[in-house]
């Protein structure tokens, strides 16, 4: 029997969006449940939840002994390596390498910078989560978000997909900015059609498509 484990999630949330693809992409939906964290009620900030992630954020994915790995990229890195046959994280030393690296630079220059932008220059998750905002910081953050997105097309005029030849983690964290930028109402610009019609194409794959009703959000924001 396979164990079930729980990813401490925000349904709608663009990180947790992240471990939904890679989920999906591993076709490991029966062996997940996931327990809603209640974002704007700030729960990810009271001692409870601390105990399991000291960086209070989602997701964390938590393993029937009762371990919690927190971050996308290393949550994305357990399950793409339980089967022992990884497909979002590399093959290669070569492989692993690239990947981690844009996947890296998919958090720094673009999904992390669109955070701040929420975080700071936006009214985020209300006065109670947000008890300290910089505008001007988020809103250099969303112009760093902006030159990210230029850069990211101009590596996809090269290539297929961000590290190479097929999809892997590092798409998965360009979504995960597109997706916190979307709503956000900051829009790729059309002259960056590369990304554009990168954008396109994975949302066509059923792992990006159905990564909201994965679970039940009407019930678990009940
Ligand atoms: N580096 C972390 C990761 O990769 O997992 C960042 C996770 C993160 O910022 N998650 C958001 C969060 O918990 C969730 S969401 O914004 O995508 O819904 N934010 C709450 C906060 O107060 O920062």
């Amino acid at each position: 029997m396979n164990a079930i484990m729980t990813i401490h999630d925000w349904p709608i949330g663009p990180y947790p969006a992240r471990v939904r693809i890679a989920i999906a992409e591993k076709s490991l939906q029966p062996r997940i449940r996931f327990e809603t964290v209640h974002l704007r009620k700030g729960e990810h900030k009271r001692p409870e939840f601390l105990a399991k992630n000291y960086s209070g954020t989602l997701p964390v994915l938590e393993l029937e002994d009762g371990t919690f790995i927190a971050e996308c990229t290393a949550i994305t890195e357990y399950l793409d390596a339980l089967d022992g046959a990884p497909t979002l994280t590399g093959r290669t030393p070569r492989e692993r390498g690239l990947i981690h690296m844009m996947n890296k630079r998919a958090e720094i220059e673009l999904l992390d910078p669109i955070s701040v932008y929420f975080h700071h220059a936006t009214p985020g998750l209300g006065p109670d989560v947000e008890l300290y905002q910089n505008a001007e910081w988020g809103l250099r953050q969303r112009d760093k978000a902006l030159r990210g997105m230029r850069y990211f097309d101009g590596v996809l005029r090269q290539q297929p997909f961000v590290a190479g030849d097929f999809f892997s983690m590092a798409d998965i964290a360009v979504i995960g900015g597109l997706i916190f930028a979307e709503l956000l109402k900051v829009p790729v610009p059309e002259e960056y059609g590369a990304l554009l019609a990168w954008y396109a194409r994975v949302q066509e794959r059923p792992s990006v498509r159905n990564r909201v009703t994965m679970s039940d959000p009407a019930a678990a924001m009940a």
